[in-house]
Parts: C-alpha cells; sequence; structure tokens
C-alpha cells in the first residue's frame, strides 16, 4: 500500500522533518506493509492546490497551513490573530495539540470541508525580515508586506498600517529580489532555507504570532481505513507532537547561527522593548473584531474558547 505525503516547505524543514518521522514510524508499525512517499513543496504546487490534491484524494496526507487555508475555513485564521498566545511555546504547544475543546471544534470545521485534522502544531515565532527597520507600528507605513493567502492577515498588516501583498511562497524570493515587496514574515528555518534574508537587510523578532500548520488526510479515505490502521495513524501523530516543538526550536536556533554566518552585516532586532510591543499590541487588537465579522458567532465563541484556554494552561504553569 502507498500512501502519499505532501508538505509546503522544502527539503530540510519542519514540515519535511513531520513527514520524514510520519514515514518512518507508519513503515515500521505497520511492518512495512504500508509505504509513504513525501512530496515536498515544489513538486506538487503552492498550499492551495495541495489542498485540493487532498480533496481529490491524489495525496492523502497534506499540511495545510492556517496562512493559506484561511480562504476555504475562515475560523482557522484565529491562529493568524497577532498577540494572542502565550509567550511560552511549550503553552502553545499544549493548548494547540492537547485541548479536547479545541481539537473538537476544529476537527468538524475540517469535516465540513471532506478534511479530516490530525494535528496542529507550531513551526516557531514569525520573524519579519524587511529593508529598513521596524520598531514601532508606524514604520510599517507604505511597506509591501508579503504575507500568507488568508485574508485576516491582510487586515492584520492593514492595521499597522502596512500594505500587505498576499503571495504564495513560492515567489516571496523573487518579489523581494524586483522590489515588488519591501518584506516578509516567516520563521527564522524557513527564512534561512528560502534565501529570504539575502534580498531584505532586517530580521526583526517581534514575537507577534507562532506560525501554526495543520496535518490533514482525506475524510472519506480515512473513514474507509480498517479501525487498526484508523488508530495508526491517530498513534503516530500523536507521538509526534513533542517531537516536532523539539524540532522547531533546534532548527530554529541553529538557523539562525547559519543565517548570521552567511551575512554578518545583517541587522538583527532580536527583541522589541515591552514598550514597543505594547503599540502593536495595541494596534493589533481592532483586527479581533475583523475575524469576528469573518466568522460570526461562531467565530467569537472561539476566539473567546481560544483566549481563556491559553489563559488557563499559562495559570496552571504559574502554580
Ligand atoms: O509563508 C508561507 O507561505 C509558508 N511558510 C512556511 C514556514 N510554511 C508553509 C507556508 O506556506
Amino acid at each position: 500500500i502507498q500512501w502519499r505525503f505532501a508538505i509546503e516547505e522544502t527539503i530540510g524543514s519542519v514540515q519535511h522533518q513531520y513527514a520524514m518521522k510520519f514515514k518512518e514510524l507508519v513503515e515500521e508499525r505497520s511492518n512495512g506493509e504500508i509505504e509513504v512517499t513525501i512530496y515536498p513543496y515544489g513538486t506538487l504546487g503552492t498550499s492551495d492546490q495541495i489542498t485540493e490534491l487532498v480533496d481529490m484524494e491524489v495525496v492523502q496526507f497534506a499540511m495545510a497551513s492556517p496562512g493559506h487555508l484561511g480562504k476555504l475555513i475562515p475560523e482557522v485564521q484565529v491562529f493568524l490573530l497577532h498577540f494572542l498566545f502565550s509567550d511560552d511555546d511549550e503553552i502553545n504547544n499544549q493548548v494547540l495539540n492537547k485541548d479536547p475543546r479545541l481539537q473538537k471544534t476544529f476537527a468538524e470545521l475540517y469535516a465540513r470541508k471532506r478534511l479530516k485534522l490530525l494535528s496542529i502544531f507550531s513551526e516557531g515565532w514569525q520573524v519579519w525580515t524587511t529593508k529598513d527597520p521596524i520598531h514601532r507600528p508606524e514604520d510599517f507605513e507604505g511597506v509591501k508586506m508579503r504575507v500568507m493567502t488568508s485574508p485576516l492577515l491582510i487586515a492584520a498588516y492593514n492595521a499597522y498600517g502596512a500594505s500587505p501583498t498576499p503571495l504564495p511562497y513560492s515567489e516571496v524570493y523573487s518579489a523581494l529580489q524586483l522590489n515588488m515587496i519591501d518584506g516578509q514574515e516567516n520563521p527564522v528555518f524557513a527564512i534561512q532555507e528560502m534565501n529570504f534574508y539575502e534580498v531584505t537587510d532586517w530580521m526583526i523578532f517581534a514575537r507577534h504570532a507562532p506560525f501554526i500548520t495543520t496535518a490533514v488526510t482525506n475524510r472519506e479515505f480515512f473513514d474507509s481505513l480498517p479501525a487498526e490502521r484508523q488508530e495508526l495513524v491517530t498513534g503516530v501523530v500523536a507521538d509526534l507532537n513533542d517531537y516536532i516543538l523539539k524540532v522547531q526550536r533546534e532548527f530554529n536556533q541553529e538557523r539562525l547561527s547559519l543565517i548570521r554566518k552567511n551575512k554578518p552585516d545583517l541587522e538583527i532586532i532580536t527583541e522589541l522593548t515591552p514598550e514597543e510591543r505594547e503599540a502593536f499590541r495595541q494596534a493589533s487588537q481592532p483586527v479581533r473584531d475583523r475575524f469576528i465579522r469573518m466568522t460570526g458567532e461562531d467565530g467569537r465563541k472561539l476566539l473567546e474558547e481560544l483566549k481563556q484556554t491559553i489563559k488557563e494552561y499559562e495559570d496552571q504553569q504559574q502554580n
């Protein structure tokens, strides 16, 4: 039996590491009866096209990031809101992976689109790379920021006064090079492997949002599997949750050193002052209303629920 797994990132990425571990565990636990083939970004098309391929069951498994999936499932855009998550990515990991309420809410939303949600996880903090320094929202004035293709991201950067430009991942490098855009955001490992730092001069860690992704499978395919195969899949993805947190931390740390080494004159703002972050936090608040307008009463409840859950886990941590 052949299973196909498409990822939205290239070889050497966090998603690739996830898919490789998935392959290893599935092949091992099926005693070699199942063989998993991985399709890295570039072999099958953009994120949107990859999600369509899951729908058509051309591939059975894929990564579907809310940054692009928001066009299909508006509610996942809650994961794109700025200054919503904890500063502690361990807490965020628990909220995303271990909270049954959140899992259930999203499982239903995905199921309506014939997808089965397998896992939600962070690939690390979004980091801005730009041609000029950014310290406060005003610095974004007129800056053409590339964003992923979900509508909420346009609202998120409009709120700072930027000119957001949605583009697929594959077009970011050349758009920066040709000055069609002035900046972009991605986790460090992605900035390194896509070489975005080569065509920007500043790197700014605002810790405004984690980059969150989801692993999905075709629902009909999954439902048609015998119970033990379904358990095989859910068992493997459950085991991957802690693994991937470790991987993303390592990758983001190592690649930052590599970037520094490859481009010593890159200016890096490793952290904004509390006052600077506060100005962004405040400017980002109206975007929550936009999210609610896009998703209605269900979206409002979802946002409240997520805020509440993050708070609960943060309180637990302190006690
Ligand atoms: O910026 C993007 O579009 C992409 N970034 C990452 C880190 N993964 C997939 C996503 O499509």
